[in-house]
């Protein structure tokens, strides 16, 4: 794996290890206090189907032996491809216990993302839910094509469970999952996390939140993006013993009867999700479910404005707690006890003592105290590298390990970040993120344009929307071709432009890039 994968020099490693950061436990016996203590208890609620722990570890283990079986184990990656369903858990702990790498896509991703993901991983099998199995025969060249639901011409994934040894296992420095980033420029890189970074991330969120087995989680967003999957996420909760339960979508309309039935305590949401559920809590007082049970709502993924964070309390009756997270790993949060300001105002403070974070000029000179400037950072569960990247990790990180995030933030003397903008060239579609690059490679492939600049363009409630400048070849292309164009290839719905605006030429900056500042702003006084 060490071509594929940066670790920690040993100093560092022993430095987290003797802190009790790293604690060489793989995430496969995270269920194992759970099936212990609480054999019985439920473990996962989706729909009318409830697993206990004993159920969900029973079910793990089969799988794993069964994978094994099929010649799928240490150090192959398995690309998923899930909605929130019981079995997405089911394989993730069968993969952590058989040490196959999970590598984790997006339910709205389509065929640009999925051959992208299978040419960089090269993965042995893609399981995938039956509603979208047949993006299976873009990459033929995966062997094996496991299917949750319907099969049709695939192989069931409850077929695969088998009795028999799941294998020796892996080794708690080795790499657990393969994350998607948003934070990246150029097509999406994939971040590889292992069994100890990542079971201090999820260990260290779980407790700085409060999660115990009176925990009731409800995962309203994709449980394969971090934030909802170990922040503390699901991860966090069944580590807890809690009760995870699964919501098919974000909706109000799902989500608040489900907290109901379920007397839900915490959940997660981005910002556009904190204001529909504000709006709907607000409008339909006697209609709407007895969400009473909520306790703590997590808002991260994008900045969340202080206006609606101020609502969240009166609106909601739960804490709101404010999470600035990425993929590569830095977490920070606001905390319990912070005065409603900070909650409401900033984006919290990194979750561990040995986060190091620099904030620093374009030139890599300490910004003066209180000023923004791009933030760096390395720490016990932030990546070296990404994922068989070599070039694109000589950028992405300093010489000396630190981790460039390409986000602008300001520190306030009381150590909270505020998240001020960005110099990564990635647009935050309401927690969505858009790599621009990749849409504009798209989109030159359509014969009538010339050149194009995706640019974000500031929205109230998205926090940001997507407008394609296009400099026409030929007669000007309308939006409606540009995304049929898009959509022929497949590329996961948020990445569509919201507007397409067709300029003569673009603005330029003096050393003649593409002023996509003078383009939001062109978009903006129109
Ligand atoms: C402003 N920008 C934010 C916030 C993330 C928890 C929460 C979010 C993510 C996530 C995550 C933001 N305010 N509160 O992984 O565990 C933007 C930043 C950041 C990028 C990372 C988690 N929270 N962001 O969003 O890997 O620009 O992770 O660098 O998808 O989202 O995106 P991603």
């Amino acid at each position: 794996m060490t071509d594929d994968f940066t670790p920690w020099p040993p100093e560092f490693a022993q430095r987290y290890r003797a802190r009790g950061y790293w604690r060489d436990r793989t995430l496969g016996t995270l269920l194992d206090d759970g099936v212990r203590r609480w054999p019985t208890r439920t473990a996962v609620v989706d729909g009318d189907r409830r697993w206990t722990y004993a159920e969900l570890n029973e079910k793990a283990i089969r799988l794993a032996a069964g994978l094994r079986a099929r010649g799928i184990g240490h150090g192959d990656r398995v690309l998923v491809h899930l909605p929130n369903l019981a079995e997405f858990l089911s394989l993730m702990f069968a993969l952590f216990r058989n040490g196959a790498i999970p590598v984790l896509a997006l339910p709205p991703h389509r065929r640009t993302e999925i051959v992208h993901l299978a040419r960089l991983a090269t993965p042995v099998a893609y399981v995938v839910a039956s509603e979208f199995r047949d993006l299976a025969h873009a990459v033929p060249e995966i062997e094996h094509v496991f299917v949750v639901g319907e099969p049709g011409e695939f192989t069931a994934l409850d077929d695969v469970a088998d009795e028999g040894d799941p294998g020796p296992g892996p080794g708690p420095d080795d790499v657990a999952v393969l994350l998607l980033s948003g934070g990246t420029t150029g097509l999406p890189k994939l971040i590889p996390r292992t069994h100890n970074d990542y079971e201090f991330n999820l260990r260290a969120s779980a407790k700085l939140c409060g999660f115990d087995s009176d925990t009731r989680y409800l995962a309203a967003l994709p449980m394969a993006h971090n934030f909802p999957l170990a922040c503390p996420g699901v991860l966090g909760t069944l580590s807890a013993g809690g009760t995870v339960v699964l919501c098919a979508d974000a909706d109000p309309r799902t989500a608040f009867p489900l907290i109901e039935a379920e007397r839900v305590t915490a959940t997660a949401l981005v910002p556009p999700l904190v204001l529909v559920w504000l709006d709907a809590a607000e409008e339909s007082e006697e209609a709407t479910a007895d969400i009473s049970s909520l306790n703590l709502l997590q808002a991260g993924g994008a900045r969340l404005k202080a206006e609606a964070a101020r609502r969240v309390g009166p609106v909601l009756d739960c804490v709101l707690q404010q999470v600035y997270g990425m993929a590569e790993g830095l977490l920070n949060y606001t905390r319990f006890r912070d005065p409603e300001a900070i909650v409401n105002e900033t984006q919290g403070r990194p979750l561990c003592m040995d986060d190091e974070v620099r904030i620093v000029t374009a030139d890599d000179e300490p910004v003066p105290a209180g000023a923004s400037g791009e933030l760096l950072v390395r720490g016990p569960y932030t990546i070296r590298g990404y994922y068989r990247a070599a070039e694109h990790n000589a950028a992405a990180f300093t010489a000396d390990g630190f981790y460039r995030s390409g986000d602008l933030v300001r520190r306030l003397p009381s150590g909270e970040l505020v998240v001020e903008g960005r110099v990564k060239d990635v647009i935050n579609r309401g927690g969505d993120k858009i790599p621009v690059e990749e849409v504009e490679n798209l989109l030159l492939c359509h014969p009538a344009v010339h050149d194009v600049a995706v640019v974000g363009i500031p929205d109230d409630v998205m926090g940001e929307r997507s407008c394609a400048f296009v400099i026409a070849r030929g007669t000007s292309p309308t939006r409606k071709e540009l995304l049929a164009h898009l959509r022929e290839h497949g590329v996961a719905a948020f990445k569509l432009p919201d507007k397409v605006r067709v300029l003569k030429s673009f603005p330029r900056t003096a050393v003649g890039k593409v002023d996509r500042e003078s383009l939001s702003t062109l978009e903006i006084r129109s």
